[in-house]
């Protein structure tokens, strides 16, 4: 029967369909002749320009050479098939931290963090959807006091998604406005917190420090709090996501990342180069403006609709 909803994997495949079509004409031109070095140049390159990272590209270099030298020349498709089965591989490797795990305790608390614009608030906004599907008693802890416009943005979506909000005032400690949440989750028995943060740059220290005042607070509720944090990632960024991954990581250990904006992006290569270099869970892709536009992360889905035509 004709199904107006898309699955997992045609939703993957639509939204790295960017990705994969560069990804796919330019592999196939490589491997339609036999591998010499100047191909492997050419294909080094190609992989770079699909931000798989410097990592996955010494990978699949290494995976196509113990190949070719073992078996020879082969057919395209079968080169095709050895990258992706490489590129599973790497994402089935057990992750370093947790990740999304059942709620255990509660109220969970999930710190939503990130550079400017990268995507946070609205990716709450799909997050809180996503757990209000499955049931769970959410209260959204606006901790962006930088922004007056941040304070509006996230009361429009608690409106629109009916989910309880505790907003802060401008220019107040973001700190103060999570406390607040919190305490009034855990008197009110919600099952769950996701706190927007304001967008900082990684490179700047006062606000990185800040984060991790954020998280002394969080513990005077909950000494397991925050637990999740999840970094929100453009994936548009393509390589600098990998260092905005490793100070954030450094400042606030972080539990999980959300890519956004893939939709837009040729460079949906760069879930499998964070995955690599980190090992920290990637747990959704964000694939447009609205509340159902989040993708929960399958690596066999991923690596399928990465390497499809
Ligand atoms: N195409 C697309 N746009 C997105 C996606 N996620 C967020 N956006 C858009 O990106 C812009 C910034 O999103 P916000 O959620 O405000 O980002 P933010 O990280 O909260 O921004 P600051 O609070 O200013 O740091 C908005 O126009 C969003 O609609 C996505 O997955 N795909
Ligand atoms: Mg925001």
């Amino acid at each position: 029967m004709f199904s107006l909803f898309k699955t997992g994997l045609q939703k993957i495949k639509a939204a790295l369909k960017k990705t994969s079509s560069f990804l796919h004409k330019n592999l196939l031109a490589i491997f339609s002749k036999p591998l010499n070095e100047e191909l492997l140049d050419d294909l080094e390159r190609t992989l770079y320009e699909a931000d798989l990272g410097s990592k996955v590209v010494s990978d699949f270099l290494e995976t196509l050479k113990k190949h070719f030298l073992e078996y020879g020349h082969s057919k395209a498709e079968n080169y095709l098939s050895l990258l992706e089965e490489k590129a599973y591989e790497i994402l089935s490797v057990p992750p370093t931290t947790s990740g999304n795990e059942p709620m255990v305790g509660s109220p969970k608390l999930i710190l939503i963090v990130g550079v400017n614009g990268g995507g946070k608030t609205t990716t709450l906004a799909k997050l809180a959807k996503y757990y209000q599907n499955k049931g769970q008693k959410i209260i959204l802890a606006a901790g962006d006091t930088f922004r007056a416009a941040a304070q509006e943005q996230i009361a429009i979506w608690a409106e629109r998604l009916q989910i309880d909000l505790v907003k802060g005032t401008l220019g107040a400690d973001p700190s103060s406005v999570l406390f607040d949440a919190m305490a009034k989750a855990k008197a009110k028995k919600y099952d769950l917190i996701i706190a927007d943060t304001a967008g900082r740059l990684e490179s700047k220290t006062d606000l990185m420090q800040e984060l991790e005042k954020i998280r002394r607070i969080a513990k005077k509720q909950d000494e397991l709090a925050p637990h999740e944090t999840f970094l929100i990632v453009d994936a548009t960024l393509g390589q600098t996501a990998i260092d905005q991954t490793r100070t954030f990581h450094a400042y606030t250990p972080l539990t999980g990342i959300i890519l956004t904006k893939i939709d837009g992006s040729a460079k949906g290569g760069i879930a499998l180069a964070l995955y690599r270099e980190f090992g920290i869970p990637i747990l959704f892709l964000g694939c447009g403006e609205k509340a159902d536009d989040l993708i929960e992360f399958d690596p066999k889905s991923y690596t399928t609709a990465l390497f499809s035509a």
